[in-house]
């Protein structure tokens, strides 16, 4: 069975974690903190990984890849070459341009930390010009692709939440606020799911932020 490990908190896990239930691939869970992760299976020490029959993979966008190619019941990418590479390409845009832009702003935004003035603006600068890139690129109808959920809403609903909040709390402007974002994000709130998901990321967060106060 495959094992997804990491902790419920990581939006990269969940990115994986809400393709697996949403595909119905049986895979169990093993909490891993970052400290603690397998160098071998993750040489960055980053989470998620992914324990398979094979061996073990790091980075959620190949994870996602493998799932569906291994896995195709349930698609999550469509079948058209050229609509699985536009599903790709958001998922993608979403990880590097907004998600890892955006990152910057944690230490700050919600775990207690400083980020210099200069270090702040640069951000709300590359911001601005990937969001007005990412809102090319959307759909929202209603799904963020297009009209079939796929590995993009994945990403979506595990990255775009903590982009809206670390802008509000940095900036005290939600920089995705022009997208029909929440919109979008209340109505994938009404999967099964997504409810899972970010129930377990609720938890998972208190006990993180318990033993970061230690
Ligand atoms: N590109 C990686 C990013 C994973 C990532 O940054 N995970 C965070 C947790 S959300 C992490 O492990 N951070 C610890 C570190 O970078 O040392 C992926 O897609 O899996």
């Amino acid at each position: 069975m495959l094992k997804l490990c990491g902790f419920a908190a990581s939006n990269y896990y969940n990115k994986v974690k809400l393709a697996l239930l949403e595909k119905g691939v049986a895979f169990e869970e093993s909490l891993v903190w970052t400290k603690d992760t397998d160098k071998d299976a993750s040489p960055l020490g980053k989470v998620p990984y992914l324990i398979t029959p094979q061996g073990s993979l790091c980075e959620s966008e190949v994870m996602l890849q493998y799932i569906e190619r291994a896995y195709p019941q349930h698609p999550l990418v469509p079948s058209d070459a050229f609509a699985a590479a536009k599903v790709h390409e958001l998922s993608h845009f979403m990880d590097l341009h907004l998600e890892l832009v955006a990152r910057n702003l944690y230490p700050e935004a919600f775990f207690g930390g400083k980020v210099s003035d200069s270090a702040k603006e640069k951000t709300g600068e590359q911001l601005t010009k990937n969001i007005a890139g990412f809102a090319k690129l959307v759909q929202f109808a209603p799904f963020i692709a297009g009209n079939q959920f796929t590995i993009a809403d994945c990403t979506a609903l595990a990255h775009l939440p903590l982009v809206s909040m670390a802008t509000k709390i940095i900036y005290g402007k939600d920089y995705l606020a022009e997208l029909p974002v929440r919109d979008y994000l209340k109505m994938l709130g009404e999967r099964a799911t997504v409810q899972q998901v970010n129930a377990d990321r609720k938890a998972n967060t208190e006990v993180m932020m318990a033993s970061m106060k230690k």
